[in-house]
């Protein structure tokens, strides 16, 4: 282990354009960061160029905007890729992303064989938690086995993806959900790489994973020796020779969701435990969180810091002189015993339904993590869990922080530009007929995508018009969810902060004779909906009468939406600082609707500098993470009731 070569410090990064990235990383290299691990916006991830009316708010913001293959070698100028490892955390638009990846390392002068590094490449647990999902799953798995092929036998040292549990414990799953569903995932990959007529020693040894690791230290660390102990029973019934193939490689990143938007310097702390316990528990890799996580993206300061919190671990702590310090500690092995029996109970009640393609379409595990978040909620709401800074010991006077702000117009702007300048100068033939080849290969399942994509790419065809041409056979997949119901009142249905809400409710209905009615949505490409998806569930339970709007849409349309609907209030929830764009044309659009008496709140990452320029727009609050619920839903209804 860490006697011989300590765990790979890879910062997960990526903004604006590929050459403010590539200077970022650069910095990044120069101060001792080991790998590179690539943030792309929610354009790219859900295959549009970046003039897409449909994601004008989205370009730049979440990560980089990748429309080309020049974008992509902007963003590894100067960066060695037969040396340096490569982690894209890519799902949705994986094939065009892989084959430019492969293009920019070809005008490096490099071969496929060369490269070193990991794709996500993994679907199950987008249309799980993260919502990065462009086509239905039947052709995103097909996806996946082209690239398990295609890495197979062309790119040996890189890893065909990173099975994620990652996300789930985001979306409030407990550790011991997200070992369960990630194994159950990891099984479904490997089934999906053999009925490609794969041997399993020529893909498993490739697989990796990827953990989230939250505040519970000794359970975190448990977790992840759980986790190689079932995926190594899990992979010996596929009867592998080469001993590699049940190995359970992983990076890990400490959680943004457990970090507070109050008193932000106290996640360093927080940080750096969870850091200790990636660490303790045998990480290959990790990315640890920068203090302003729940203000915006991190700025070169706190990332900085963020890293150096692991180099101090690694070179002042001792960490890496040992092999397995927590190794034989009564608690670490009988809570990995708990753990190891827990999930293997989720994995059979998973294998029962026919695996995990099957189980999310009938929505079990989704509706699992959801109720375990919504308890989460109910937990905090009613201080039973602490979080300091927040829920106690909360100060009075908040200092200010500088955050990182991205002009999302002048990104924008440069990409389209780009754009433009890129498709005046192509062979349009040449590309029609890589598109059409494309699109032929996508109904063709004897023929490999990426393989296909990689010559179309060369043509010069674009990341929206490669995923556009399977777009065309495959679809576009439209997700619909159900609320957890009665799960939040459960948990706090007699507590004093419920009771005052849930009357509130009542006095508005009293007073109008039916119940508050409230549209709940994202907008733009932003899917983070686990936020929203809590306070629905929470506020339906206190007696609103909650619509939920389809995710994806434009802000025009979540106002009519909004309107037809009959709603009282919007509640919007917006993550990746698409609000300053989005927000004015949604109440823009009410405006002209004639609407304005709609009530609009905001909740979710939105600097406090924002702040007045939304209410100025008619906003009527902004509700930050740490707020509880019920306050939420008691100072909306005080503007609805009368005395
Ligand atoms: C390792 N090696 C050793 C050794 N330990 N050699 C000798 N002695 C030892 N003790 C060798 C390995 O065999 C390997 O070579 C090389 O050194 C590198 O080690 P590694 O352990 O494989 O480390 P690394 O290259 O960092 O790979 C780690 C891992 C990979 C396998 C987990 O998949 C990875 O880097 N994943 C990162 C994923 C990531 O960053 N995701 C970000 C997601 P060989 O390869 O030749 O064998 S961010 C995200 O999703 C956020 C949320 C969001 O929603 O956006
Ligand atoms: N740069 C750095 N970190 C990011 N994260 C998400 N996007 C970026 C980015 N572009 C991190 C945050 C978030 C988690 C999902 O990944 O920590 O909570």
């Amino acid at each position: 282990m860490y006697l011989t070569r300590p765990w790979t410090i890879r910062q997960y990064a990526g903004f604006s354009t590929a050459e403010a990235s590539n200077a970022f990383y650069k910095n990044n290299l120069a101060a001792g960061q080991k790998g590179l691990s690539i943030a792309f916006d929610l354009a790219t991830h859900r295959g549009y160029d970046s003039d897409h009316p449909r994601v004008t708010g989205d370009v730049g913001m979440a990560g980089v905007a990748i429309d080309t293959v020049q974008d992509m070698e902007r963003l590894f100028e100067g960066i060695p890729l037969a040396e340096m490892s490569v982690s894209m955390t890519m799902n949705g638009a994986v094939i065009p992303i892989l084959a430019f990846f492969i293009l920019a390392a070809e005008r490096q002068g490099l071969a496929p064989e060369q490269l070193k590094g990991t794709i996500q490449n993994d679907i199950l647990k987008e249309f799980l938690v993260r919502n990065t999902y462009i086509y239905p799953p039947e052709p995103s798995m097909r996806i996946i086995a082209d690239i398990f092929s295609y890495t197979a036998r062309q790119m040996p040292r890189f890893n065909s993806i990173s099975i994620s549990g990652y996300h789930m414990l985001e979306a409030g799953a407990t550790p011991e959900l997200e070992l369960a569903y990630t194994l159950a995932d990891g099984l479904e990959y490997v089934r999906c790489g053999i009925r490609a007529g794969l041997d399993i020693d020529d893909f498993a040894p490739r697989l990796s994973f990827f953990w989230g690791i939250g505040m519970d230290h000794y359970t975190e660390v448990a977790k992840m020796r759980a986790g190689r102990l079932l995926w190594a029973k899990l992979l010996k019934e596929f009867d592998p020779k080469d001993p590699r193939s049940m190995m359970l490689r992983a990076h890990s990143q400490t959680s943004g969701w457990s970090l507070a938007a109050q008193d932000p310097l106290n996640n360093i702390a927080r940080t750096t435990i969870e850091a200790l316990s990636a660490i303790l528990g045998h990480t290959q890799s990790l990315h640890t969180n920068s203090f302003d996580e729940a203000l915006a993206l991190p700025t070169a300061y706190s990332a900085g810091i963020a890293r150096r919190t692991q180099q101090i671990l690694r070179d002042e702590f001792g960490l890496c002189d040992l092999i397995d310090p927590l190794g034989g500690s009564d608690h670490v092995e009988q809570e990995t015993e708990r753990l190891v029996e827990a999930a293997w109970g989720h994995i059979q009640e998973i294998e029962k339904k026919g695996g995990m393609a099957k189980a999310i379409i009938e929505g079990i595990p989704k509706a699992k993590i959801e109720e375990a978040a919504t308890l989460r909620q109910a937990a905090l709401d009613s201080d039973r869990e602490v979080r300091v800074g927040v829920n106690t010991f909360r100060l009075e006077n908040e200092m200010e922080h500088e955050t990182l702000e991205v002009d999302n117009k002048q990104v924008l702007q440069q990409q389209v530009l780009k754009l433009r300048k890129h498709r005046a100068e192509r062979d349009q033939v040449a590309v029609k007929a890589a598109l059409e080849a494309l699109e032929a290969a996508a109904a063709d399942p004897q023929q490999n995508l990426l393989q296909v994509a990689i010559n179309a790419a060369r043509s010069g065809a674009t990341l929206g018009e490669l995923s556009n041409a399977m777009e065309a056979v495959f679809g576009r997949y439209e997700q619909t969810s159900a609320l957890v119901r009665g799960v939040y009142s459960g948990a706090i249905g007699d507590s004093e902060r419920y009771q005052d809400a849930a009357a509130l409710v009542e006095k508005f209905r009293r007073q109008e004779g039916r119940s508050p009615r409230v549209l709940m949505a994202k907008v733009g490409q932003d899917g983070h909906d686990r936020g929203l998806q809590v306070i629905s569930s929470g506020f339906a339970d206190l007696g609103f009468d909650v619509v939920q709007s389809p995710m994806f849409l434009s802000p025009e349309e979540v106002a009519a939406n909004a309107v037809k609907a009959k709603v009282d209030i919007i509640g919007l929830s917006t993550m990746t600082g698409a609000h300053k764009t989005l927000v004015p044309v949604m109440m823009k659009s009410l405006k002209a609707l004639g609407r304005t008496d709609i009530m609009v709140v905001l909740g979710g990452i939105i600097p406090i500098k924002d702040h007045e320029t939304l209410k100025n727009l008619g906003v009527a609050a902004i509700y930050g993470p740490g707020t509880r619920l019920t306050k939420a839903a008691a100072s909306i209804l005080k503007g609805m009731t009368h005395d």
